[in-house]
């Protein structure tokens, strides 16, 4: 059996494990997680803002898939992140390597991994922080963050395409066809791996309880604890932060516009046929909890004003300005019965920090569109 040597760490740096074969078993876990964090990062905003084609075919099922893919995009988000620290490790020994640029191929590569780099750390970085809601930089999260994680991911591309050889080399222990064994694996390394295994395992585990119910007791850093708020569910923003008051809630009606458009008062609405249902909450921050709403059917209340069985609507909270003052459902969101307005939330009536007097509760729907303080539904 042949050793495959692996290119070997430039001068001054002995230790073997900046090699070839730990920066592909890492760089394969963290390509992974980028791909992940990618692929439902743009589920997300598809979510939010469909191309028109899509508008009335959004999935509202499975209704638990928006926690599913936020609270993965979240969870691999944060576990990338000691990923990414042991590969730049792993690798940057070659920040030394002598002479720097060789041709002109070589230069553009490097330029390749330079972009792939800053674009992982801004991408993982602001990421996190948006977690918490801290901004402390003067453009605005959402769309930079979407823009450079597509330039992440091509930069992705580019980087395995030139590294392929190698990565092919070293992707198993063993590789086909040759029979040869890339760098053998000694203890050194698999004590290497063990650690950083383990550095993921404790970011995740300490914080994936903000979307796993289950795993709530072990959650530590978390900016949105599911067992704190109140009624049993944490508030992002609250009634104050939305100036809206007990006092401007007086006289409140709910109207339906429409080819029959009418309205409805509080106690009128409660006559209704009610509903108890269990759904989550996603936030796009990535905690998520289930709760138990007290609800009316959004479908009944659209049918009633004469919506037909193809139209979609738009909720417009009694906020008086912020960015989720008006949302737009299309079609599949509209006509699912589990598309609610509700008025109770875990058997009580819905506190004020939680929508009162009513709000909006959709399946498979971003946290972000399940306006509170519901003013006015509006058949399209
Ligand atoms: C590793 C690479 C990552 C990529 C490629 C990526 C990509 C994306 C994309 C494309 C979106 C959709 C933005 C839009 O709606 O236009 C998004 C949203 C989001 N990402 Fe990431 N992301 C990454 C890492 C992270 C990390 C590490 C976190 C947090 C720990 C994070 C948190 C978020 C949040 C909270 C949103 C929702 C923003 C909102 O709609 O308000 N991302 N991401
Ligand atoms: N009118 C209005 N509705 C809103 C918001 C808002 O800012 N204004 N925030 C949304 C966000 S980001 C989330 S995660 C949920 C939070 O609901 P909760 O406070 O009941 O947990 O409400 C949503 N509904
Ligand atoms: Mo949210």
């Amino acid at each position: 059996m042949r050793l495959i040597p692996s290119p070997r760490p430039p001068i001054g740096f002995k230790g073997r494990l900046h090699d070839a074969r730990t920066a592909t078993v890492i760089g394969r876990w963290l390509g992974l997680a980028v791909v992940a964090c990618f692929a439902t990062g743009v589920l997300s905003h598809v979510l939010q803002h469909p191309p028109v084609w899509l508008v009335d075919r959004l999935p509202s099922r499975p209704h638990w898939g928006y926690r599913l893919t936020q609270g993965l995009h979240v969870a691999s988000g944060i576990a990338a992140i000691p990923l990414l620290l042991a590969k730049l490790w792993a690798v940057y020994p070659r920040l030394f390597a002598w002479p720097p640029v060789r041709s002109v191929r070589h230069a553009l590569e490097r330029l390749s991994v330079a972009v792939l780099v800053a674009a992982g750390i801004f991408e993982l970085f602001t990421g996190l922080l948006n977690t918490f809601q801290w901004y402390p930089w003067p453009f605005s999260f959402v769309p930079v963050h979407h823009a450079v994680g597509w330039l992440l991911v091509g930069a992705l591309l580019l980087h395995v395409a030139v590294q392929w050889p190698v990565i092919r080399d070293h992707f198993t222990r063993r590789s086909p066809g040759t029979l040869t064994l890339p760098a053998a694996d000694g203890p050194d390394r698999r004590q290497l791996l063990a650690a950083v295994a383990a550095g993921v395992g404790a970011v995740t585990l300490t914080t994936v309880g903000q979307s796993v119910t289950a795993l709530g007791p072990l959650e530590l850093f978390g900016p949105r604890s599911p067992d704190h708020g109140p009624q049993g569910l944490p508030v992002n923003r609250t009634a104050a932060a939305a100036r809206v008051t007990e006092a401007s809630l007086t006289g409140w009606r709910l109207s339906v516009d429409g080819p029959r458009p009418y309205s409805l008062t509080l106690e009128e609405l409660h006559a209704m046929a009610q509903h108890e249902v269990t759904l989550p909450l996603a936030c796009v921050e990535g905690w998520s909890k289930s709760a138990r709403w007290t609800v009316v059917r959004v479908r009944d209340l659209l049918d009633r004003a004469g919506g037909s069985p193809d139209v979609g609507c738009r909720v417009v909270s009694l906020e008086a300005a912020g960015a989720y003052r008006v949302t737009d459902m299309g079609r599949s969101y509209a006509r699912d019965p589990l598309t609610l307005l509700a008025l109770g939330l875990n058997g009580e009536v819905l506190s004020l920090d939680h929508g009162y007097p009513a709000r909006i509760i959709a399946p498979n729907r971003p946290g972000v569109l399940q306006t509170k303080w519901v003013g006015r539904l509006e058949v399209r």
